[in-house]
């Protein structure tokens, strides 16, 4: 187990508050007795949440936390781009409207590590990268990874799609609590799967601090950590006892994610525009990525982990066990010079960009299957595949420049317009070059 300092601090917080919640839903009201209850029942939870391997857990009370007062600014300068699930007026107010959950008093957070032992960002693209500090150049990793080029797919999402990894596992959480806990309650778990700031909710559980690039990090194991909750109308004890503020802000003068990140993303400490980010850019945009940040996404295909890579806090690296994090390993069909039909094995650490470019919808819907990729859709993955090969035509060789070029003219007739637009500005790249 990582070192946990912060759930073992409990306050011995004893109970009863009779007052009935009653929950009215689909027709019979059910009630629940509201009652608080002690440290005991708070350890059993971060017990039983050891037990089913997330790395950290913590109990904060459903609160209006005042970290989410900025929100309607930074929703009002635009920064959500496209969005608009962030602007969904339960956000401010965590849990304590969320329907069918009405009179829900605490958030049990979760984290769960998935920082694999494959290298970051900057050392695989170190050979690359002329400069000492981390710049895309000319493709980034792309380049770094030999012979044909290579796209970059975020650390998240190599393995499984992590909704489903955490899902199932606060699952089987509730599930215990319906052992433990006799008296009727409510709970239901949350992976990105509702309007709550889940990093907000992570602080006041006393797993870390909000860092300058907006992630979540515990001063032990970084930033590596996926989030997930459940929500109950238990009232636990909280792991912070509301005399002990939550961790301490540990970025200092540290500005080292603001100075690397390749598009200007966060445009002042801790505030991200997200319309700014590759992560957004490649996961979330619908239809044409703008002009103007094409290159500055160089190789990445699918979110970005830039800001992590280079923050001090993940230098240590605690090397998560779990299997379903692991790049994934493809067979992959291709034809040789006579014709004959060759296996190759392709992983999502690093992908071959001609090889996702050229995917059909078919193979795409396979091999993404259970893979949090699937979120960027076919159109978004191959227009981000040409994006990326766009940006590493500067260092191809011959044989690679004629290959890519009849690939990207075929896509630039593609019926699908978005595609069909990035394959000819990539293609014009390519003939520039
Ligand atoms: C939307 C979203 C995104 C968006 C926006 C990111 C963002 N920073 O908000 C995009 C697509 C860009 C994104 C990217 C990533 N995400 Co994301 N994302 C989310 C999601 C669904 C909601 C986050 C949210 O509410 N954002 C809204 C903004 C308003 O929140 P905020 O940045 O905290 O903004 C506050 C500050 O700006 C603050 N503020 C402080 N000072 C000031 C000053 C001023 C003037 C203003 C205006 C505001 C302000 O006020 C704002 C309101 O609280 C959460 C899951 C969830 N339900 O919580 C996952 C989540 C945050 N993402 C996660 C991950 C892993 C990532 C990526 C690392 C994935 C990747 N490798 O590509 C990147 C990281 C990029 C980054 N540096 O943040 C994890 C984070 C884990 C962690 N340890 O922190 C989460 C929790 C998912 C999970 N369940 O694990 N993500
Ligand atoms: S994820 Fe990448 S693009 Fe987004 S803020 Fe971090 S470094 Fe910048
Ligand atoms: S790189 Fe530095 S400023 Fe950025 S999050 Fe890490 S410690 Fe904070």
């Amino acid at each position: 187990m990582p070192p946990n300092s912060e759930i073992g601090r409990l306050s011995i917080v004893a109970f009863i508050s009779p007052r009935p919640v009653v929950r009215s839903g689909d027709g019979a009201a059910e009630v629940y007795n509201r009652v608080m209850l002690g440290a005991r029942e708070t350890e059993w939870i971060l017990d039983k949440a050891r037990s089913l391997g997330f790395s950290l857990c913590g109990v904060a009370p459903v609160a209006e936390f005042p970290e989410l007062e900025r929100l309607p600014e930074w929703l009002a300068r635009g920064y959500a781009g496209q969005m608009n699930y962030l602007a969904d007026p339960r956000r401010p107010a965590p849990a304590s409207r969320l329907a069918g959950l009405e009179g829900a008093r605490s958030l049990i957070v979760c984290t769960l590590n998935y920082d694999t032992a494959q290298p970051h960002t900057a050392e695989a693209a170190a050979s690359a990268a002329s400069s000492s500090s981390y710049r895309q150049k000319d493709g980034g990793p792309a380049a770094a990874l030999g012979g044909a080029p290579r796209g970059w797919i975020s650390r998240y999402a190599w393995g499984d799609d992590y909704h489903r990894v955490l899902g199932e596992r606060l699952e089987r959480l509730i599930a215990a609590m319906r052992e433990e806990f006799r008296e009727p309650f409510a709970a239901r778990a949350y992976v990105d799967t509702g309007p709550i700031a889940e990093r907000v909710a992570a602080k006041h559980a006393g797993l870390g601090w909000l860092a300058k690039n907006t992630c979540l990090i515990h001063p032990e194991l970084g930033s590596w950590l996926f989030l997930g909750l459940v929500v109950t109308t238990i009232e636990f004890a909280p792991s912070l006892p509301p005399e002990q503020p939550p961790q301490p802000d540990l970025c200092g003068q540290c500005t080292l994610c603001i100075d690397a990140c390749p598009t200007q993303a966060i445009v002042e400490p801790y505030v991200l525009d997200a319309r700014r980010c590759i992560s957004y850019l490649t996961i979330e945009h619908r239809g044409s990525v703008p002009e103007g940040l094409r290159a500055g996404i160089g190789a990445h295909v699918f979110g970005c982990d830039i800001c992590q890579d280079v923050c001090p806090y993940n230098r240590k690296r605690a090397v998560t066990m779990e299997t379903v994090f692991q790049p994934r390993l493809l067979e992959r069909k291709g034809e040789t010079r006579n014709s004959k039909i060759e296996k190759r094995q392709e992983t999502l650490y690093a992908p071959s960009l001609e090889w996702l470019a050229a995917l059909s919808e078919e193979e795409y819907r396979r091999i993404f299957r259970g893979s949090a990729i699937k979120r960027t859709k076919y159109q978004g993955l191959v227009r981000n595949a040409c994006v990326a090969l766009g940006n590493a035509t500067a260092t191809l060789d011959s044989a690679a420049r004629t290959r890519i070029g009849a690939l990207l003219e075929r896509l630039s007739a593609s019926h699908d317009s978005v595609i069909a637009e990035h394959a000819a500005w990539a293609l014009d790249r390519l003939r520039q070059r």
